[in-house]
C-alpha cells in the first residue's frame, strides 16, 4: 500500500504514490523454464480470493487469505513471522517440481513503476514435505538480488520487473542438494523509505521440488531475522540523489546464478504440481490442468 507519511519532504513522489495507491501487486504464478529450454511449465499462485471457493484449489504459492489488499509487511514487523511469506502465510498444498539450473519465471498482478526498490530471491530447505513446514524454521540463503540497476536513470529490480510485464527471472542453483525447497521472493518498495518504517515488503512464498545431482546445503537464515529496520537498505530516501545501494539481507549465497531479466516465452503447458519430491521413491505424478483463466 502506499503509505505517506512525509508529504511535505518528498512531494513529487508523495504524488506519484498516491496515484497508485490502490494498483500494487501479488506474485500470481510460476512458470518452470528447464535449462536450455525456450518451453515451459506454468504453476498457478495463490490469490487471496481462493478462500471463498470451496474447495479452494491445490497451488504451489503459500496461501495468505488475509492479503485481500494486496498489502506489505512494514519494517515495524520484521520480527513478526508475517514477513516470512507474508500475513499468516501458511504452507503451500503442492510443490513445483524443478531441476537446479531451471530458470522460474515469477508472475505478478501489475506492479506501479512509482514503486522502485530490490527484487530479492531466497530458497530454505523444508527438509522433509513443505506442506507441512514451519515456517518460523525455516532458513534462506539468498540466490538472486537486484538493487539500484541505473542510477542515472533510476532503474531498479522493480523497475524491469514492471518493464518485462510484471514478471522476474530466477535461477536454481546446480549445487545444492535435492529437496523440497520455499522459494521467498520479495520486492522491497522504497517510494515512502525515507522515513523509518517506511520501506514496504511484498514476500511471496511457493514450495518446489527441487531435483538436483549437488550435494551444498547452504546456511541460511531465519525470516524474522533477515532485515532490521536501520538497514541502510531499507530506511532509504529515494528522492534525495543517490548513486549506490546496499541490498539488505544476508550475502548473495556463492553458488548463485545469474539470469538477465527479460521477458519470458509463453508456457507450453500447466500443472498443478506434486505433493512431494522424495529422493528415494517412485517418480511423482505430475497432474495436469487446463490453464487457469
Ligand atoms: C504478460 O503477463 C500476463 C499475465 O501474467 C500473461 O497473461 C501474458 O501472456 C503476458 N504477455 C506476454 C507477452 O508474455
Ligand atoms: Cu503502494
Amino acid at each position: 500500500m502506499a503509505l505517506i507519511t512525509s508529504l511535505p519532504r518528498v512531494l513529487l513522489g508523495a504524488v506519484l504514490a498516491t496515484v497508485q495507491v490502490r494498483a500494487h501487486g501479488i506474485a500470481s504464478a510460476l512458470v518452470v523454464f528447464p535449462s536450455a529450454s525456450p518451453t515451459g511449465t506454468f504453476y498457478q499462485g495463490y490469490n487471496p480470493s481462493y478462500q471463498y471457493a470451496n474447495p479452494p484449489p491445490t497451488v504451489v504459492g503459500w496461501p495468505t487469505p488475509k492479503d485481500l489488499q494486496n498489502g506489505f509487511v512494514s519494517p515495524s514487523s520484521y520480527a513478526d513471522p508475517d514477513i516470512i511469506c507474508h500475513l499468516s502465510a501458511t504452507p503451500a498444498g503442492a510443490e513445483a517440481p524443478v531441476d537446479a539450473g531451471d530458470t522460474i519465471e515469477i508472475r505478478w498482478t501489475p506492479w506501479p513503476a512509482s514503486h522502485k526498490g530490490p527484487v530479492i530471491d531466497y530458497l530454505a530447505n523444508c527438509n522433509g514435505p513443505c506442506e507441512s513446514a514451519d515456517k518460523t524454521r525455516l532458513k534462506f540463503f539468498k540466490i538472486s538480488q537486484v538493487g539500484l540497476v541505473d542510477a542515472a536513470s533510476d532503474v531498479w529490480g522493480a523497475t524491469q520487473l514492471t518493464n518485462n510485464n510484471n514478471s522476474w527471472l530466477v535461477r536454481i542453483p546446480t549445487d545444492i542438494a535435492p529437496g523440497n525447497y520455499v522459494l521467498r521472493h520479495e520486492i522491497i518498495a522504497l517510494h515512502a523509505a525515507g522515513q523509518l518504517n517506511g520501506a514496504q515488503n511484498y514476500p511471496f512464498c511457493f514450495s518446489l521440488a527441487i531435483a538436483s545431482p549437488g550435494t551444498s546445503n547452504p546456511d541460511g537464515v531465519l525470516g524474522t531475522q533477515l532485515y532490521k529496520n536501520t538497514d541502510p537498505g531499507i530506511k532509504f530516501d529515494l528522492f534525495t540523489k543517490h548513486t549506490s545501494y546496499d541490498i539488505p539481507g544476508p550475502a548473495l549465497y556463492t553458488g548463485a546464478l545469474s539470469v538477465v531479466q527479460s521477458k519470458a516465452a509463453a508456457p507450453k503447458a500447466t500443472a498443478v504440481g506434486i505433493k512431494s519430491y522424495v529422493a528415494s521413491g517412485p517418480a511423482p505424478t505430475l497432474v495436469k490442468v487446463p490453464r487457469p483463466k
